[in-house]
């Protein structure tokens, strides 16, 4: 699921520029091709976190078009030959015709007129014959063009270091390109060539940060002929449409290629450096390629080695920790903001980052009337936090649904001057689309928007996260299949414990669901569902907007995943379905451990080959149910020697050494009284089960004498209407999936 943040991206959304590029001479230069000095800009004059770049600072970067757009950068190391990454050229295991590619040199803003700007048609594209994906390395290509670029001011080569050549630990240098300016968000018009300066960080340093499980517990092994630019904190990155491009430092008044833009783990996290393909490492295989090519690349002798400072060797391993989301205590949270619209209520919301606060639109705009934007920001003040003073208002940008869709009732305002952040204020983080809160999380609900205030004065307000499976299913779409953790949930179901206490629900009331993650808080929901009392309350998630506030904010704090622990399978679900519902929510939402001593006196305990025990069902007085992968080894064709012990589950100890398969059978009461069985936990789940109602027909034929309560108007199957569960809980046609996990065990009655 994760795999997608590692890959390279090259895919930018500059669209097409006018004209084609095969040698075209877009604007003709005065100048006659030079000596081949390399390094050196002519004095004159996104990428993550970075600046537009002043015409003609970097003169030795091209763009490399492919189908109309801007695709991968690249950088001229001598008139004929332009370096970039073998990733940007590699489709499905297989190199792209150089035909379909063109050069683009002297290039600063890639909207308008080019002026000074050429293109070239590539005559050839070499790629190492071990390169075979990112993350093994040799992430680099040549570029042979079908004619020599025109070297003037604007279009000079780069030198390249020697295999000897050492750049320092912590060397500031310069990543350029049009890439994405944060993760999904491409550059915006007139797509200027954006720079960022990275520090080079050492071996020893990258690779302490990426052994790291970060989100999805991914780590990353560097590799001999890589290397890092960035910072421990993130923030300042390249990004997809930036590989290939060039990582350049200065020494002695030339710049020198250290790296190729190659890959990360997504743009600007926290402790995520890029990784760039150190060019040095490169020099026999680049110098074989150019061999005979006249005049070739430069790569001039390092005037002074940096001193080996032991020091600086031994770097230190610098973690950096999440710069939001510390509060002092529940309930002091330093992110909450108070805006104050002359004539209303304060509207409650979050501190997002230095200059942006995250609100509902709904306390600035009249969802019945189609009055444009508010005009009288210049009255509105902000309070936050152990502020010195009410902040202004310079901004109110709503989300584009939140007139009409409350999972987006979201707007940003911003403020008239950013604020320090410190202990207070401070911001709230923010999660990535991709973020699953686990089931169990801690979380509180916090004031939001102009709702009442917390019932009561002493409450904790204190909710604890339920598996997002019951909440998919209680308030999911008819027929929605259960998706996988984090994918991302339509809904966050959090239990809180004071409504139970109080015994009623506080419907008037409007909370955001803040979710604590090793100490960290993120906003993880806004407003709960319009669900009047079924519980668990459900929270509209807010990381699917992630994107919606990093693109508005620049600068907001999605934060990674801090906390994970999905179990063994977490991820297997294609088989499971949905619990059924019933006037109190999806049944066994809670289950309740059954006390020591008590009997459920239909359990059976069921011990396989001696060493595995789990439960079964007693349907009839000669037949037992229970789940398949219980029983049967997977691969296995053999039925194993069975044991069934009636009248005793949960009543006695388990022998030592046995083992507790979890196949917990879902129960649920009729409003008679009686129990119904209604599902058998799948395998890996304790939350999801297979339903028992679509093998009626099969438990019937085989078991004859097993009670069925009638297929119709019991409430326990929800009708064709209800939009709670899949319909296969109808239970009107026998389910295939289903049968896979049940068995039924005849039983030689032993007395
Ligand atoms: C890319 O997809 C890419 N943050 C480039 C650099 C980085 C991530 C992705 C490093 O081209």
């Amino acid at each position: 699921m994760a795999r997608h943040l590692l890959l390279p991206l090259v895919m930018l959304g500059i669209s097409p520029i006018p004209g084609a590029f095969q040698d075209s001479e877009l604007s003709p230069t005065q100048e006659e091709p030079e000596d081949l000095d390399c390094g050196r800009p002519e004095p004159s004059a996104r990428i993550v976190g970075g600046s537009d770049a002043q015409p003609g600072t970097w003169p030795w970067q091209v763009s490399l078009h492919h189908g109309g757009g801007h695709i991968c950068g690249g950088s001229l190391i001598a008139p004929s030959w332009v370096l970039s990454a073998a990733h940007c050229f590699i489709t499905n295991g297989t190199l792209e015709p150089a035909a379909e590619w063109s050069v683009l040199l002297g290039v600063h803003s890639q909207d308008g007129p080019l002026d000074g700007a050429h293109a070239r048609a590539v005559a050839a594209i070499v790629v190492p014959a071990n390169y075979s994906q990112v993350e093994l390395g040799a992430d680099l290509a040549l570029l042979r063009l079908a004619s020599p670029a025109r070297l003037g001011p604007a279009v000079r080569p780069v030198c390249l270091p020697r295999a000897s050549h050492r750049f320092a630990h912590g060397t500031a240098c310069w990543a350029t390109g049009w890439g994405d300016v944060q993760e999904a968000d491409p550059l915006p018009l007139p797509w200027v060539l954006q720079e960022v300066e990275l520090r080079l960080l050492g071996e020893a340093a990258c690779q302490c940060l990426y052994s790291r499980p970060g989100p999805f517990n991914l780590t990353l092994q560097l590799l001999p002929g890589m290397l890092c630019a960035g910072y421990p904190e993130g923030r300042r990155d390249t990004c997809q449409g930036d590989s290939g491009g060039p990582l350049v430092c200065e020494e002695g008044g030339r710049w020198f290629q250290a790296g190729i833009t190659s890959f990360g783990f997504g743009c600007g996290r926290r402790n995520r450096p890029g990784v760039f393909t150190a060019v040095a490492s490169y020099e026999a295989w680049i110098r074989e390629q150019v061999m005979g090519s006249e005049p070739g690349p430069a790569f001039p002798i390092q005037s002074q080695k940096p001193q080996s400072d032991p020091q600086e060797l031994r770097e230190n391993c610098t973690i950096a920790l999440p710069e939001c989301g510390k509060a002092p205590r529940p309930g002091a949270w330093p992110w909450e903001a108070r805006v104050m619209v002359p004539g209303s209520r304060p509207c409650y919301g979050a501190l997002v980052s230095e200059s942006w606060v995250l609100a509902p639109a709904s306390c600035f705009l009249d969802r019945s009337s189609s009055d444009g934007p508010p005009r009288d920001l210049d009255t509105w003040r902000v309070l936050l936090p152990s502020g010195p003073r009410a902040e202004r208002v310079a901004r109110l940008v709503p989300h584009e649904n939140a007139t009409w869709d409350d999972a987006s009732d979201l707007a940003l305002l911003q403020l008239g001057a950013p604020v320090n952040l410190s202990v207070a204020p401070r911001p709230v983080c923010l999660p990535h689309p991709e973020h699953y809160f686990l089931p169990g999380s801690r979380c509180r609900l916090a004031r939001w928007g102009r709702g009442e205030p917390a019932p009561g004065p002493g409450a904790l307000l204190e909710a604890e996260l339920l598996g997002g499976w019951w909440c998919h299913c209680l308030y999911g779409r008819q027929g929605a299949a259960v998706p996988l953790p984090g994918d991302p949930p339509h809904a966050l179901c959090p239990a809180y414990r004071e409504e139970e206490e109080a015994g009623r629900c506080w419907n008037d009331s409007c909370w955001s669901l803040l979710c604590q993650e090793e100490g960290t808080w993120f906003l993880a929901g806004i407003r709960d569902f319009p669900s009047g009392c079924l519980r668990p309350r459900a929270f509209f998630p807010l990381q699917t907007h992630g994107p919606w506030i990093s693109h508005v904010t620049r600068g907001a704090y999605l934060e990674d995943q801090l906390a994970w622990d999905w179990g063994p399978d977490g991820e297997e679900t294609e088989t499971q379905t949905c619990p059924p519902h019933t006037e109190y929510g999806a049944c066994g939402l809670r289950p309740e451990a059954a006390p020591m001593g008590f009997l459920w006196p239909w359990l059976a305990e069921v011990h396989v080959a001696g060493d595995r025990v789990c439960t079964g069902i007693l349907l009839a007085p000669g037949w037992v149910l229970v789940a398949t992968h219980c029983v049967l080894r997977p691969g296995s064709t053999t039925v194993p020697y069975i044991e069934v012990y009636l009248g005793r589950a949960g009543a006695s100890p388990l022998p030592q050494g046995h083992q507790m398969s979890s196949a917990p059978p879902l129960l649920c009461q009729t409003t008679e009284g009686s129990w119904v069985l209604v599902g058998v936990a799948v395998q890996g789940s304790r939350e999801l089960f297979a339903a028992i109602g679509p093998e009626e027909a099969w438990i019937s034929q085989t078991v004859g004498e097993a009670h069925f309560l009638p297929p119709s108007g019991s409430p326990y199957w929800p009708t064709g209407g209800s939009n709670l569960c899949p319909p296969e809980l109808a239970g009107a046609s026998g389910s295939p999936h289903a049968i896979h996990f049940l068995l039924l065990l005849t039983l030689l009655i032993q007395s």
